[in-house]
């Protein structure tokens, strides 16, 4: 079975192959989507990237039936010496009154071990789920994730999280330009601006699909209910 999405049905090279498939789940931190982390602080309307949410957790659901399926989360985040903080990225922050290491609501903001730099606890991993640790935008920069996928042969990628068009369109461009088959989901992702989350979304179908594919996370869960009796059934 394939995933319907816009500009083709996902993927371009046959049925959807939980082996070889990774759900990811993009930065879904206070930081990003909680009162007093650091989006709020920057000003942002916080409704707009915590409705993905809801979409997410029922996709996780949906994914922890599958065996084979691997779920793996992100966390954007500093050390506490901030010696991985790159000097732009502080200044371009402080600016806008949420300097990255400064204290907030939620502890230093960005800083690894905060409270707001963790994952909300709806969607918290479980154990064995696993978690990648990043400094940057995008999930290959700067981590293992891409030793990762190689080594347990995954070659399809299913993005969700926040931002749309920060890190998860980050994460979409360095994993296509690796390689990797990649369906953003809509309803699982969310921007600062809804005019931005759209525009993302539509980038990633020019062309016949230049970083990939577009759907839902209903489309998906279809799939995945389709697979649970071939893969933990008939035992
Ligand atoms: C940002 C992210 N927006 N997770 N990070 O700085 O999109």
């Amino acid at each position: 079975m394939q995933v319907n999405a816009t500009p083709y049905v996902w993927p371009y090279d046959g049925a959807f192959e939980p082996s070889k498939t990774a759900l990811i789940v993009i930065d879904m931190q206070m930081d990003f989507c909680g009162k007093g982390g650091y989006v709020d602080q920057m000003g942002y309307d916080i409704s707009l990237t915590a409705r993905a949410i809801e979409p997410i957790s029922k996709l996780l659901e949906a994914a922890r039936q599958i065996p084979k399926l691997t779920i793996i989360h992100t966390r954007e985040g500093h050390k506490p010496d901030l010696s991985d903080l790159p000097p732009n990225k502080r200044w371009r922050s402080e600016q806008i009154g949420a300097g990255i290491g400064s204290a907030g609501p939620c502890g230093r903001i960005l800083v690894r071990g905060e409270k707001g730099w963790d994952i909300i606890p709806e969607l918290y991993p479980l154990p064995g789920e696993m978690i990648i640790d990043k400094p940057g935008k995008g999930s290959f920069y700067a981590t293992d994730l891409e030793l990762v996928l190689r080594n347990k042969g995954i070659s399809h990628l299913i993005l969700t999280g926040i931002t749309t068009d920060v890190c998860v369109h980050t994460t979409m461009r360095e994993a296509n330009d690796r390689g990797f088959e990649c369906l953003i989901l809509e309803d699982c992702t969310g921007a600062t601006d809804e005019g931005n989350h759209l525009a993302a979304l539509k980038m990633v179908t020019m062309q016949g699909g230049v970083f990939g594919a577009v759907s839902s996370s209903v489309e998906v869960i279809k799939v995945l209910n389709s697979l649970i009796p071939l893969t933990t059934g008939g035992k």
